[in-house]
């Protein structure tokens, strides 16, 4: 009988090949450049690996756009490789996790190749297509990568629909063959020794079939149409049968995540809720999403620090009884971390980026850990717009420019949260490309790697990585952090992160200041006694004589009272 819950205790890390190590000198990551790196991941401690797509792909969208799902691209490498990847990673008693994007294809995958060539072809139901209203687009969905979410395709004289790029069309998950098609490609990775998936989009499979208009909103011809296919009718449906067909009666401990934007905390109970068989975990992104204007993601209007802890604090709370969550600051499509939640200015950069940490890897949830996060690398300096190559920003800024938007705006919400950011090469040491690559890379190396690099930081105490390394192991030693209750405090405090952990005679008390200035503050007598676990300021007391205490401009500290 396999632990169910044994990621309660696992952290997870997120490599994007691409931009992690290249190993043949073309300016792009490969597995060839991951199989060199794998003791890093040893070293931090990490169980899982959350491998972003390397199938084969044109790479309109950086992999998640698959023409063929059981390949692996020849800008990466080879299947053999890969399978060299889960023996390496399975030596280090850590597992790997695919990633499952089959709420599209690429427009280049055999299936659409295929569901295009006719109306009448037996794969025409695949995809989603409809007929056009009065000669124009078939409703007004907007795509999240700028315009109409449907294209026309004249020589069939219908559009179909792609909710993303032009280039990755929406599967028509109502076709039982599309599922049995996605379950038995599923398997066969299972079959191949792959630990279960990161399911990209994966509350967007069901859509509201009536294909109507979503609300209109002034001034937008495409408007997000959200609420007609997140969450949709029939998503927990397809996720139980998915489960059913592809993990039942299967021997082993996998791990599913189902990323789910707009998701909320009564719908991420019942995704996760373990008598229901959907899946493990899901990704949400509520915190992610505050410091968005009303008008689009690139409407940056800065961070509001009550508000994020709130919202984290308030999926602690409603995930406390039934489901599990992910506890992310970012990833491949966000900011950096530091740079938009922490200080990235050079005086107060470590301490920042050791303070998000200890607030997010003590938390009730599994945390993630996105390739160069435990390092603290920063979001790049962008000025220009030819210097971004992420397709939704490229497509943003030509939107920018054919309707006549303010481009001063537009390059500042680029810069502050374009995906790009999370996209330039992991920074392993000093050097000019920063041991990325011995070529030229495909999106600029940040110039502080000549101090913000691993090779600085590897095995040296006090850096950002050992910081992150003791939170794994605390994750690992310590249930009252798996598994236990959450509480949190100081709740309006615009500077102070404080929680309260509890499982049975155990408390564990978390505290971070997330501001430059020095705070003192007041706990009361219940603590004393307490245990420092972590700190990062070296030359703090192991015990806690009573509730008093003065926290250092971005210092933060975990105790424990047994
Ligand atoms: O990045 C986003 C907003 O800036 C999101 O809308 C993002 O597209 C969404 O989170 C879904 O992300 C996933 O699916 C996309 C892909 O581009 C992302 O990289 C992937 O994580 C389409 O497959």
């Amino acid at each position: 009988m396999q632990d169910r819950e044994w990621f309660k205790s696992a952290v997870v890390y997120q490599v994007y090949p691409r931009s992690f190590a290249d190993g043949d000198g073309d300016g792009i990551g490969d597995l060839r450049g991951i199989l060199q790196h794998l003791d890093h991941l040893e070293a931090l401690g990490v169980d899982v690996v959350w491998l972003s797509p390397l199938y084969r792909s044109p790479q309109a969208d950086n992999g998640y756009d698959i023409s063929d799902y059981q390949d692996v691209d020849p800008l990466f490498g080879t299947l053999e490789q890969l399978d060299e990847l889960i023996a390496g990673l399975h030596e280090r008693g850590i597992k790997l996790v695919m990633d499952l994007v089959v709420n599209h294809t690429s427009d280049e995958h055999a299936w659409f190749q295929e569901s295009r060539s006719s109306r009448d072809s037996p794969k025409r139901d695949w995809y989603v297509w409809r007929d056009p209203r009065d000669g124009g687009e078939p409703n007004n969905w907007g795509s999240f990568f700028s315009g109409s979410a449907w294209q026309l395709d004249e020589p069939t004289g219908q559009y179909y629909l792609h909710l993303f790029d032009r280039k990755q069309p929406d599967l028509n998950w109502e076709n039982p063959e599309v599922r049995e098609a996605v379950h038995a490609m599923m398997r066969w990775w299972l079959d191949r020794g792959v630990d279960g998936f990161r399911m990209d989009v994966i509350n967007f499979i069901s859509k509201e079939q009536s294909f109507a208009d979503a609300p209109a909103v002034v001034g937008q011809r495409h408007v997000d149409a959200s609420s007609l296919f997140a969450d949709g009718p029939r998503i927990h449906e397809f996720l139980a049968e998915m489960h059913e067909a592809v993990f039942a009666g299967r021997d082993g401990a996998f791990l599913t995540v189902g990323e789910m934007p707009g998701v909320t905390p009564e719908e991420a109970v019942l995704y996760t809720d373990p008598a229901r068989h959907e899946v493990d975990m899901v990704f949400q992104f509520e915190h992610v999403s505050l410091d968005q204007g009303p008008a689009s993601k690139w409407d940056w209007i800065g961070l509001d620090r009550v508000a994020l802890k709130r919202s984290l604090h308030r999926w602690q709370v409603a995930l406390a009884e039934r489901g599990w969550n992910s506890l992310y600051w970012d990833n491949h499509d966000q900011p950096r971390a530091v740079s938009r939640f922490g200080d990235d200015d050079p005086a107060c950069w470590a301490d920042s980026a050791k303070a998000l940490a200890t607030i997010l890897h003590c938390m009730r949830g599994t945390p993630y850990v996105y390739q160069g996060e435990e390092l603290g690398m920063t979001n790049y300096p962008f000025r220009t717009a030819d210097e971004h190559r992420d397709v939704e920003a490229v497509n943003h800024w030509k939107r920018v420019i054919a309707e006549g938007l303010d481009q001063r705006s537009a390059l500042t919400g680029m810069a502050k949260v374009g995906r790009d950011n999370a996209r330039t090469p992991v920074q392993w040491d000093a050097s000019a490309q920063a041991g990325f690559t011995t070529g030229a890379p495909w999106l600029p190396v940040n110039p502080n790697r000549s101090w913000l690099n691993a090779a600085a930081q590897v095995g040296v105490e006090g850096s950002v990585f050992e910081h992150h390394r003791a939170l794994i192991r605390l994750r690992h030693e310590h249930a009252v952090i798996a598994d236990g209750d959450f509480t949190g405090l100081l709740e309006n405090d615009p500077e102070v992160w404080a929680y309260v952990r509890t499982l049975g005679s155990k408390r564990l008390l978390v505290v971070a200041n997330c501001s430059r200035r020095a705070r003192a503050l007041e706990l009361g007598d219940g603590w004393t006694g307490a245990r420092l676990l972590l700190c990062n300021l070296a030359d703090r007391a192991d015990v806690l004589h009573d509730g008093a205490l003065t926290l250092s401009g971005w210092e933060s500290r975990v105790y424990l009272l047994e």
